[in-house]
């Protein structure tokens, strides 16, 4: 019987640790369902989200490890998702290690090492600092043309 798999996320700034994560979740079985934070969701998570649901649905979508992408509204549809898409294997990165057990009576639940260094925090902190380095040079600019033109 072919296996399946799913997997919950944000999946925002799509990045290498994503790529490696599905790409592993693709080799424990036949068939990779993703299901991805709303922006909606995402708020009751906490999180705000640079790229739009739609935007991280058709990306997930293009990954070709990926074969389906479902929305994640709460956080209680886990249950019933892998009930109706009668799920093999339940698996996330191990940040969540230990955190969706409770699921074992269901599918198998497994937690795979986190890709190090990088995260979708990192990269908005590094755009929020090239964002400040720009502006700072723009205002240097301005006053520099300022000064010159308060000389002519
Ligand atoms: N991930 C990873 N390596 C990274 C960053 C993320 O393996 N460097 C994994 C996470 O462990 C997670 C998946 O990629 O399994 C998606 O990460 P996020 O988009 O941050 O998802 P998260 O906000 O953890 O949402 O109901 C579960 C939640 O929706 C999970």
């Amino acid at each position: 019987m072919p296996k399946r798999v799913i997997t919950y996320g944000t999946f925002d700034l799509f990045h290498i640790g994503h790529v490696r994560l599905l790409h592993r979740l693709a080799g424990l079985g036949d068939h990779l369902t993703v299901c991805v934070s709303t922006d909606a969701f995402n708020e009751i998570k906490g999180k705000s989200s640079v790229i739009p649901y739609d935007q991280r649905v058709e990306i997930l979508s293009a990954c070709r490890y990926v074969d389906a992408v479902l929305p994640e509204n709460d956080w209680a549809q886990k249950r019933e998702d892998i009930r109706r898409e009668k799920i093999d294997i339940f698996a996330m990165g191990n940040d969540w290690s230990g955190k969706f057990d409770d699921l074992g009576d269901l599918c198998e639940v497994v937690y795979l090492p986190r890709t190090e260094d990088i995260s979708t925090t990192s990269l908005k902190t590094y755009m929020d600092a090239l964002r400040s380095d720009q502006l700072d040079e723009i205002k240097h600019l301005i006053e520099t043309l300022g000064e010159k033109a308060a000389a002519l």
